[in-house]
């Protein structure tokens, strides 16, 4: 294969200066939760310093602050993951918060889940972003005029990005109904579940790109940990040069430190894998011969199985047929098993295609495997023991959190972004793949970590996984819908 990016022909640059730190606010800042304050304006925990009174710690108080949040930061018929970083909608963001939306605003959970869905493309990709026409141009970097969906058959009217997330939908949908068992939620499951069986089958179909039965990622950005140490080596491949980005204007960096961001070469990647796809039209069947970054990853395919098993239970409450959905379930964890799981570490590892080989770095993309229910005993008792090591440190009482990220790994880095701290919807899913292979005390105490958390710093975006002190977004949705569903339990 050859690398077809070409740095130089990366355009669409943003030259619009953002207004301030709250350009982009649009919810009444004098509301509990509403995200006015930079992290930057607390100078002890954008250093990693330790833990403060920055959260409620009784029950009743986290529950009002994860409300105050999720209201804060609903925009119409979505919620927005932060008012200042990420103002228009995400994906996989909108799954988790549906969750926690179902137990406070049933009714928006399902409006959350069918905004996201009215974007999906005629192929059945369900795009990363759907941007907000009603923002201003240069809210967010990359915008509409990186992306240019508009002019690819099949796109929505509104604009998207080209890439997806990961498919935690079905499983939201599903775990949103439980929460909501209303006939008002068995329609909307009625009406999302096309969707949803559209979205695996884009996948299923155009994605198999080593035809071995897995979903293949073009992007970093597809995965949902960007800058995971995972892509470490694949990235490495990807011709491009940081001082590319002195045509653009990133907009991260203006709200957050960025110590705590990726790296101006990691984006001048990024921006080079994007244009690579978007030139050819977002199209997926020729990408094994072109595409610079090709990457089965074990969190991304295990969503993809924890779907078919989600579709097979929705399946049953809206009287289609289960059956399809199970037998495919069963063939991607037989897959994952086949192709991913390192015999040498016991747990699950990305396979760059472009080598084809798997890749070194232990993070905990590898746990991820533990949210299927048919994964056999012997490769989830592998998988605990490695959750269970000094690595990430899963405790029945934990010391400190669950990090993103091998802590005893030359390369971990505890306050930027994917590569060492800790994240809520990462824990959350391991949390539930505790329950579902039956060790309810580590899932307790791991549980408990992530409310402490909470409870500690407020609902930032990711925490520090030796302090617990808040980083990123200081009101971050999925971390208050998450939370939201923790406390529930
Ligand atoms: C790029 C919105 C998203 C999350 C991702 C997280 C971050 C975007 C960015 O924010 O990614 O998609 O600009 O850094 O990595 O998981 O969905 O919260």
């Amino acid at each position: 294969m050859t690398a077809g990016a070409n740095p130089t022909r990366v355009d669409g640059a943003v030259t619009a200066e953002p207004t301030g730190v709250d350009g982009s606010v649009t919810a009444d800042p004098t509301r509990v939760g509403a995200e006015v304050h930079p992290i930057r304006a607390d100078p002890t925990r954008a250093a990693g310093g330790p833990a403060g009174s920055g959260g409620p710690t009784d029950p009743a108080g986290l529950r009002r602050l994860a409300v105050d949040t999720l209201d804060a930061n609903w925009e119409h018929d979505h919620t927005v993951p932060s008012r200042t970083l990420y103002p228009h909608q995400w994906s996989w963001d909108s799954a988790f918060i549906a969750i926690g939306l179902a137990q406070i605003r049933p009714e928006r959970a399902w409006q959350e889940l069918a905004s996201l869905f009215r974007a999906q493309w005629a192929d059945g990709r369900v795009p990363h972003i759907v941007f907000n026409p009603a923002m201003r141009v240069g809210a967010y970097f990359p915008g509409p005029e990186l992306w240019r969906s508009a002019s690819v058959e099949g796109a929505p009217a509104v604009d998207t990005s080209g890439l997806v997330q990961p498919p935690v939908h079905a499983l939201a949908a599903l775990l949103a109904y439980r929460r909501a068992p209303d006939p008002a939620g068995l329609a909307a499951l009625r009406r999302l579940y096309p969707a949803l069986v559209a979205q695996q089958h884009y996948l299923a179909t155009r994605r198999d790109v080593a035809g071995d039965g897995l979903v293949c990622i073009v992007h970093p950005w597809e995965s949902g940990l960007d800058n995971s140490p995972a892509w470490d080596e694949p990235m490495a491949a990807v011709p491009a040069e940081a001082s590319v980005m002195r045509a653009y204007r990133r907009h991260d960096t203006v709200h957050a430190d960025a110590a705590h961001r990726p790296t101006d070469l990691d984006y001048a990647r990024y921006l080079a894998i994007v244009a690579a796809y978007r030139d050819h039209g977002y199209a997926d069947r020729p990408l094994a011969d072109h595409h610079p970054f090709l990457v089965e990853c074990p969190l991304f395919n295990a969503a993809f199985g924890s779907a078919e098993h989600a579709l097979a239970e929705i399946a049953v409450l809206v009287g289609a047929d289960p059956g399809p959905h199970r037998a495919r379930a069963a063939q991607i964890t037989e897959a994952l098993l086949r192709r991913l799981h390192d015999p040498g570490t016991g747990t699950f590892q990305p396979r760059d295609l472009r080598t084809d080989r798997l890749v070194s770095a232990r993070t905990v993309l590898g746990l991820a495997p533990l949210i299927l229910p048919d994964l056999p005993a012997r490769q989830a008792d592998a998988i605990v023991v490695e959750a269970r090591s000094a690595r990430f440190g899963v405790a029945r009482r934990m010391d400190r959190p669950l990090p993103t990220h091998d802590r005893t790994a030359p390369d971990f880095e505890p306050l930027r972004y994917w590569r060492g701290p800790s994240w809520l919807n990462i824990g959350w899913l391991v949390h539930r793949g505790l329950l579902t292979h039956g060790h309810p005390e580590l899932a307790a105490g791991l549980r408990r970590s992530m409310i402490d958390l909470v409870g500690g710093a407020g609902c930032h975006e990711y925490f520090h996984p030796d302090t617990g002190a808040g980083l990123g977004s200081p009101a971050f949705s999925w971390t208050a819908a998450l939370l939201l569903d923790l406390l529930a339990d």
